[in-house]
């Protein structure tokens, strides 16, 4: 983490605030992170972010964006994010 050449999960945050307002958007990071979760697995994964990204008002959302979003986040390695491991990263 750190790096200036790696898309983290901030990058992402001004535009969704901008889209929702912060109360929403703490709203949102609290209640609707099933949005962005896939519903079979109930874990977010590569293609759960790919189509749901745009659900919470980001843009489409490029491989190498997904990737590093999950990268962020996924701290066991298994390629996939858990919501309540995505909040700890957001705090
Ligand atoms: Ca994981």
């Amino acid at each position: 983490m750190g790096s200036k050449n790696v898309v983290v999960l901030e990058d992402f945050f001004p535009a969704m605030v901008e889209k929702l307002g912060a109360e929403g958007f703490m709203k949102e990071l609290s209640n609707g992170f099933g949005l962005l979760v896939d519903g079979d697995k109930g874990v977010i994964t590569f293609d759960s972010l790919k189509r749901n990204s745009a659900l919470l008002g980001l843009k489409e959302m490029s491989d190498q964006e997904a990737v590093c979003m999950l990268r962020e986040g996924d701290l066991d390695g298994d390629g996939a994010l858990v919501p309540s491991c995505l909040g700890s990263v957001l705090s």
